[in-house]
């Protein structure tokens, strides 16, 4: 969530492309999907075995080495789950590849174009900021294609993970019948540089908010803060500035959507206590301002529940 870190990101995400192209082994693999592998006196397969499709859900793991994900889903409305693992805050931020483009592509753009997401990727979303040991879930809606999971998230050092391998192809299948869009009234709408967000009609309890991108120019991302008593968003943003004394932050990450292209919708689920000062900011550097994160300009809120 460093400011220098972030601007930097897609040229690391360069350098990832180009020196860590394959998943980091790890050294405790899951289960294969294939069966028998000791069956010596079965015959050979005569082609590659069908890839398990999971529908529904998708559970990501981010380990130490990367992550662990299945690598083939149904087309749908699909409830992420990112389970952190590591020792490092977390993100899995969630790419369609326009077709015929793969990650060659990716890695090319990033040498010869400009940063930010080249243009034959759409941002749906996916799970951010989760601290070690946590999980956290967003519900998505992804059409069949190639897709890429990355981590921007730059460590103590700044060096995001995405320079450290942590990107993951996937591929989204169609299906005959997809997942149906969850149902809420509560609706966040992101824009050029603000969220729009209704907060009188909320209430205490767990709440499930309808999250769009209105644009016109860039896409968002919403972190949700729940703030410590008496402290602000700004105060949560100056603790977590790159020149900021050593300590945590005066609030915790309670939701998180990774970044999200004009036109694209997802879901988050909040519970709101009353009496409590929460936030919203999105992190991600502006193409149109220089890198400059959103939040400097104007894409920060706060709002809180009291009591009536
Ligand atoms: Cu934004």
């Amino acid at each position: 969530m460093k400011k220098l870190a972030t601007t930097v990101f897609f040229i690391l995400l360069l350098l990832a492309a180009c020196t860590v192209p394959a998943p980091v082994a790890d050294p405790n693999p899951p289960a294969p999907v294939v069966a028998n592998p000791t069956a010596a006196d079965e015959p050979a397969p005569t082609a590659e075995p069908e890839a398990d499709v999971v529908a529904g859900q998708m559970t990501i793991a981010a380990t130490a080495a990367g992550f662990e994900a299945p690598s083939h889903l149904a087309a749908g409305w699909t409830t992420v789950t990112l389970n952190n693992k590591s020792d490092g805050m977390r993100q899995a931020a969630l790419f369609r590849f326009e077709e015929g483009k793969t990650m060659a592509d990716l890695a090319a753009a990033m040498q010869s174009g400009p940063p930010g997401p080249p243009p034959f990727l759409t941002a749906v979303g996916g799970v951010a900021g989760i601290s070690p040991s946590k999980s956290g879930s967003v519900i998505v809606n992804m059409s069949p294609g190639d897709y890429v999971m990355l981590d921007p998230v730059p460590d103590g050092e700044g060096v995001p993970g995405v320079a450290k391998g942590y990107i993951l192809p996937f591929t989204v299948v169609a299906t005959e019948t997809a997942e149906p869009a969850p149902n809420t009234e509560m609706t966040l709408e992101m824009a050029d540089y603000a969220f729009v967000f209704d907060h009188t009609a909320l209430s205490a309890g767990e709440h499930l908010v309808h999250v769009t991108n209105s644009g016109p120019q860039e896409s968002h991302e919403v972190v949700v803060i729940r703030l410590n008593e008496g402290a602000t968003v700004q105060d949560f943003l100056a603790a977590t500035a790159p020149d900021a004394p050593p300590g945590p932050p005066p609030g915790i990450v309670v939701a998180g959507l990774s970044g999200l292209t004009i036109g694209e919708e997802a879901y988050i689920s909040v519970e709101i206590e009353e009496g409590v000062n929460y936030g919203l900011i999105c992190f991600l550097p502006s193409s149109h301002h220089q890198g400059t994160p959103h939040f400097a300009l104007g894409m920060v809120s706060e709002f809180a529940l009291h009591g009536h």
